[in-house]
Order: C-alpha cells, then structure tokens, then sequence
C-alpha cells in the first residue's frame, strides 16, 4: 500500500533515517516507518468508512463486512510479512486486500462489482482475490479458508521455498470443525503457516464467552503442541513484531503458530448491522481501544508526528479514498455474456450458462 509494506525479507530493516527520540517506547524505530503505519491505518479506515458510505448510496451491494477497530492488526501484519508471502482471509478483508499492495481503486472496484476490481467484479466484497500480490481470498463460509491455506503451506513443503501462509478468520471460526483438523495436520507436518485468529470479541452478534468453552483462544494451539501467543490487536508495533517472530519461525524451522489479535469491532458484523445488541460500555471499550487515535497520540508525544503531520496525512489519504472511488465508479460493469466465463476452470459439457429472465428451455 505505502512504503511501510514495501517489499523486504526481514520485519525490520536497518536505516541510516534520524531516530525517534530515546524517552518514548520507540527506541531506534525509524520516525518514517511509524509514520508510514500510522498512514497505512489511517487509509484502511477512510477506506472503510467510504465504503460504508457508498453501499448506503446503492452503488455496493451484497454482503459487506469491514475492518474498521481491526486496522493495527490489518496494517501490522503487512508490515511483518514479506510481499511473497501468501494471504488467506475471511470476508472482511478489504483492509488486507490494500495492506497486500493491491491498488484501493482496483479494490474499490471489485465492490462496486466493476470488471477492474480484484476479481472481475464478480466477487464483490468477500472474493477478493490476487495472485500478483498474493491475496488468495476472501470466503464467505466461516471456516472455509483455513483447510485451503494448509494446503497452500503443503505445496510450499513439497516443492520447497521459503514463503510462508498467513490464514487470518475470525474468533468464531476456532469452533469450526476445519479449524480443528488443520491446525492439526499442520503441526504433525510441520507446514509453515501462521494461523491468525482476530478476536474481535463477538461472532456476529454472540461473544467469545458465550460461544466457546475456551475463551482464551491463543491456548488452542496447545491442543496441537503448536506455540500459541496472544497479542493486543489495538497495537500495531506489538502485532508487527509478534508477528515477524512467528513467521519466521514458519519460514526457518517449519513451526507452524497462532496469533490471537484482541481487537474491538467499531460498528456492527456488516454494513447493515445496527449492533443493537451491544452494551453502552461494549460500545465505549471499543472507541477506547481505537487503534489510530491512540497511535497518533503516543506519535505526537514523541514529536514524530506534528499537527501538520496529522493534517497532511488525513488530506493525502482522503484523496487517495476518492480516487478509489473515482476509479470504480467511472468502470464498466462486467458483460452479462461473460457471467459464466470462469464457472469452471476447463469446458464442461453440458454447462448451463442461463441468465435471470432466460426462457427455461429454449429452442
Ligand atoms: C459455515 C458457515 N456457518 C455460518 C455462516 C454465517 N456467518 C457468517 S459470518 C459468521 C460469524 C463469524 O464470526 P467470526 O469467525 O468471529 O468472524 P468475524 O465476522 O468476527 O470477522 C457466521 C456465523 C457462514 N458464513 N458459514
């Protein structure tokens, strides 16, 4: 997305920048590279935010689920990542797509179901998919991703490399049967996989309390003598770094890992969830924890980050939003004869290619 997800084998690079100040946790960070995460989160949320905008506006449609609270977890694990690292998601993983590296109006473009989005326009918010950078979706069934993942780090395996898989779900998804049978199998062979569950405390609208008798869900990984760790997902340098220690222990010693990334939903499951079920306190916990506001102020308290700063970055990352939004709302939608093009992967005989409104059987 920005130079703080650029390209780079290690999670962090040496630099010959001027250093932060000593009297703040930010040691020997590069000043540029907190500002660069600060942006990258920033970006996610306007993004997101935008979105929410343009589905009242009727120009997205069908299931809509965003990352807004989840952004430091979103942006920090980019930042731990290497570019060629593969990303498996849930459905809300707009936040990813663009932390990915993939362009926002391509993003944009896949949810205003436009035949430049990431796949085609025929995805749509849940599907985003992109081999360029990597992103190998974006599903819809809970749980449906992570079988799939543990067969991308088993190809690694076989054919050899050192590239790593991220499967991030949601804390919902720790109950799912799929879950259980891969994170074993990936532990008995050690595939190089970096399971990332983000609590963001609710499943829709039932808590982790309420739905899982393990609460704490990082101590899964035990079941499967895999290391598990819990990280404040609020917490964008401490996700990056946990993150980089775990996924290079995929990538060097085949030790397969989960993250759990405590984070708060800022709105409701989807974009047409009022969250009525949610308490005055849930709801003032989670604009406690936002994650942007608190990294802006310990930035500006260090003197990393000035009012200007602040100013410059909200106005260039607005732009960038309205870009976006530029781009996927000037591009066409697919061609209906195309709607079946890639149904399936090869001819199949017999393959119905029927649209709404076609007679049933015609001459
Ligand atoms: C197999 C399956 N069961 C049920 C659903 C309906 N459903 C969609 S999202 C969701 C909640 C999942 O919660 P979680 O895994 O915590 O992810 P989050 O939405 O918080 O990111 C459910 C039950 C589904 N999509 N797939």
């Amino acid at each position: 997305m920005t130079a703080t997800t650029a390209p780079r084998k290690t999670a962090r690079k040496a630099t010959s920048a001027p250093k932060a100040k000593a009297d703040n946790r930010f040691g020997d960070e590069d000043p540029q590279v907190l500002r660069g995460l600060y942006r990258d989160m920033l970006f996610v949320r306007r993004f997101e935010e935008r979105t929410a905008q343009s589905y009242q506006q009727a120009k997205i449609g069908g299931y809509c689920h965003l990352n807004l609270g989840e952004e430091a977890t979103v942006v920090g694990l980019a930042a731990a990542m290497c570019p060629t690292d593969y990303l498996f998601t849930n459905y809300r993983e707009h936040g990813y797509a663009l932390a990915k590296g993939i362009e926002p109006g391509k993003v944009m473009a896949e949810l205003y179901g436009r035949s430049t989005g990431t796949s085609k326009g025929w995805g749509g918010s849940m599907h985003m998919y992109d081999t360029a950078t990597r992103l190998l979706g974006g599903y819809a069934i809970v749980g449906g991703q992570v079988p799939l993942a543990v067969g991308a780090a088993l190809a690694i395996d076989y054919r050899g490399g050192d590239d790593v898989v991220v499967c991030q779900m949601g804390d919902g998804t720790t109950n799912i049967g799929a879950f259980h049978e891969s994170l074993n199998i990936a532990a008995l062979w050690r595939l190089p996989v970096l399971f990332l569950v983000i609590n963001n405390q609710t499943g829709m609208g039932t808590t982790v309390e309420r739905s899982s008798a393990e609460p704490d869900l990082y101590k899964r990984a035990a079941s499967y003598r895999m290391r598990g760790e819990r990280v404040d997902g609020t917490d964008v340098l401490a996700v990056r770094d946990i993150a980089a220690e775990l996924l290079e222990g995929a990538r060097r010693e085949g030790k397969p890992a989960l993250l759990e990334a405590v984070s708060y939903r800022l709105r409701g499951h989807s974009v047409v969830d009022p969250a009525k079920y949610r308490s005055a306190e849930d709801v003032s916990a989670a604009r406690a924890h936002d994650p942007i506001e608190r990294f802006g102020a310990e930035l500006s308290a260090a003197g990393i980050l000035s009012e200007q700063d602040i100013a410059a970055v909200e106005a260039e990352v607005r732009e960038g939003v309205e870009a976006a939004v530029a781009f996927a709302d000037a591009s066409p939608h697919p061609e209906p004869s195309s709607l079946f093009d890639f149904t399936y992967a090869t001819p199949v005989p017999g393959d119905s290619r029927r649209l709404p409104a076609d007679p049933l059987f015609s001459a």
